[in-house]
């Protein structure tokens, strides 16, 4: 391909809306261009990596037994209803009606559809197990499109769901999707690892995400080098603190601590350490004004709250009803003679001495104990882990990552099967709900991710499984009879060997195209300059080193080859 030819419009400024590296990058580079908040178009470089990505991911589902298809974007209301999942995604669901008046959906994920199908067209336990898969636009109206193509309101999944007899059946789906899973990733060259997930709102057992690393990844994962326990700091477990044994626990005391409402505050007003006092979270679980109560310097994980209390809604409460019940602000809230149920994280247990909000504005306690001052509901794993935990499986201290969730895989079980009523017979005739899994993978995010682990200043760097293409040819001088006959030659003995080739035909300063090689990130670059080509030689540069190897002309083909394919 001629770079003249090439359409990548590349930008010197990016709109100041893109806010990460990859949504930067891929603008500036030509790749995409928004068309709403949150929906891209992918221009041709774009689309190549899209492809390639689409591709291993297509050969993996296949090689593990997957079939293809194409299911419907659009979805009947019924469909949904019947599930019970129409009211549930309020918002978050694109909504349109036909000229009859009927609702649709805009597919958000095929769960509903795939359901109704399998149910429709198999029945028997002679037929299983099935999977079956599809590579599909998605559509999700998130409140806040950002970071590009991480968080579209439009996006490529590959989504795959498992049809089982049973759940020995289901387990080796999963397992074979887990395989694949570590196959694809592994391919497409990024760095990556599988945690242990939360299976949420979509219900089931068991989860795993598989995050490709990056810094400036939105999920945290803890992990442990003693063994082999990683997990997303959301799901991972919290053991039980021993109880502490220094110090002589002293009678509760009431203080005044004028206009102390933050951890903060009370950190610097009394000299004490976030560790020794405890923070007071009112929650509206389902209707129910509850108390979630840990340690000063810890984050609560609302999702193993959830989890626990086993209600479908949580949101914090508000401060005129959290008023209202303990008679204190947000920043006064404390557990003792609190009367809304009260969970208390496992650590609160271990603690002693330590202060606390008096229900009452302006006004603290300290040396409050739990058991001796007030009693909890229940005493529970409710705080997100964080570095120098102790490992659940091995007690080593636990380290921390951060990821970018471009995989994630559950087992769903007869969720779906059983509200659906989508059942087959078994050997005895019996009638049976399937067991199932669904498997997704984002394309389009995955694409992103890749930039987000692999780019530096002067722009994107490629891993080669997915590079729009493994080499860009550059003679330095457009108008130069025999460097532009070099390169041509080049060009065509790289692509005989089926590289995928561009050659920088532009009549632009050599400064430029180096420039623009760097940002659309190619792998490998060959500089056809007047120097090296008077010793029949020419330049090879990877895009990830900094040296440049003169090469002669005769040895490009298989130096180049053994760059590409290793
Ligand atoms: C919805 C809306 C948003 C959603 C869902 C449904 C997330 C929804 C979870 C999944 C689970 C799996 C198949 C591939 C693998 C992942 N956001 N989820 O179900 F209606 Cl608006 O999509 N689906």
């Amino acid at each position: 391909m001629r770079s003249s030819e090439l359409f990548y419009p590349t930008l010197r400024e990016v709109p100041s809306e893109a806010e990460i590296i990859s949504h930067q990058l891929l603008l500036r580079a030509g790749f995409i261009r928004k068309a709403s908040g949150g929906v891209y178009t992918y221009l041709p470089l774009a689309y190549r990596v899209i492809k390639k990505i689409e591709n291993i991911v297509r050969e993996e589902m296949d090689r593990a037994g997957g079939q293809e298809v194409l299911m419907p974007i659009m979805q009947p209301a019924e469909l949904w209803q019947k599930s019970g999942r129409w009211e549930v995604y309020g918002d978050e669901m694109f909504r349109l009606q036909d000229r009859h008046k009927r609702y649709f959906a805009l597919g958000p994920t095929h769960e509903e559809i795939i359901t109704t199908l399998v149910d429709g067209d198999v029945h028997s336990y002679r037929d299983l197990p099935l999977l079956l898969y599809q590579i599909q636009n998605k559509y999700r109206d998130e409140i806040r499109p950002r970071f590009g193509l991480m968080r579209g309101r439009e996006f490529i999944m590959k989504d795959l769901y498992s049809f089982d007899i049973d759940d020995e059946g289901l387990d080796v789906s999963y397992q074979k999707m887990y395989h694949a899973y570590n196959q694809i990733f592994t391919r497409l060259g990024l760095k990556y690892r599988v945690v242990e997930a939360d299976s949420g709102a979509i219900g089931g057992n068991e989860s795993h995400e598989f995050m490709v690393l990056a810094d400036s990844g939105e999920a945290e994962i803890v992990y442990c080098d003693n063994c082999d326990y990683a997990a997303n700091v959301e799901k991972a477990v919290c053991i039980a603190e021993k109880a502490e044994t220094k110090g002589d626990l002293l009678p509760m005391e009431k203080i005044h601590t004028p206009g102390q409402r933050t951890i903060q505050d009370l950190t610097d007003f009394l000299k004490i350490g976030k560790d020794e006092q405890i923070k007071t979270l009112m929650y509206d679980a389902d209707g129910e004004l509850i108390a979630a109560i840990l340690r000063g310097d810890r984050e609560l994980n609302e999702i193993k709250l959830k989890n626990v209390l086993g209600c479908n809604e949580l949101v914090m409460a508000d401060e005129e009803n959290v008023r209202r019940s303990s008679g204190a602000g947000f920043g006064s809230l404390g557990p003792v003679g609190m009367d809304v149920k009260i969970y208390a994280d496992l650590e609160v247990a271990a603690m002693k001495n330590f202060a606390c909000g008096a229900n009452e504005d302006d006004y603290h306690f300290k040396n409050v104990k739990l058991g001796r001052d007030f009693v909890p509901e229940a005493i529970l794993d409710i705080r997100n882990a964080v570095a120098g935990d102790p490992c659940p499986l091995c007690q080593a201290e636990l380290k921390m990552l951060r990821g970018i969730e471009v995989g994630h895989i559950f087992k769903l079980g007869t969720k779906y099967s059983d509200v659906m009523g989508a059942t087959f017979r078994d050997q005895n005739g019996q009638s049976l709900p399937f067991v199932m899994g669904c498997y997704g993978i984002g394309i389009s995010r995955t694409m992103a991710a890749a930039v987000e682990q692999n780019s530096d200043e002067n722009g994107i760097i490629w891993p080669i499984p997915i590079a729009p293409y493994h080499v860009i040819v550059v003679p330095v001088n457009s108008n130069n009879e025999e460097q532009i006959q070099a390169a041509n030659s080049i060009y065509k003995i790289l692509e005989q060997e089926g590289l995928e080739v561009l050659i920088d035909d532009r009549d632009e300063r050599a400064g430029v195209k180096f420039k623009d090689a760097d940002l659309i990130g190619i792998p490998v670059r060959i500089t056809i300059g007047p120097k090296a080509l008077q010793e029949n030689k020419v330049e090879v540069k990877k895009r990830w080193e900094k040296e440049v190897e003169l090469v002669e002309i005769d040895k490009v083909r298989e130096r180049v080859l053994d760059i590409i394919w290793g």
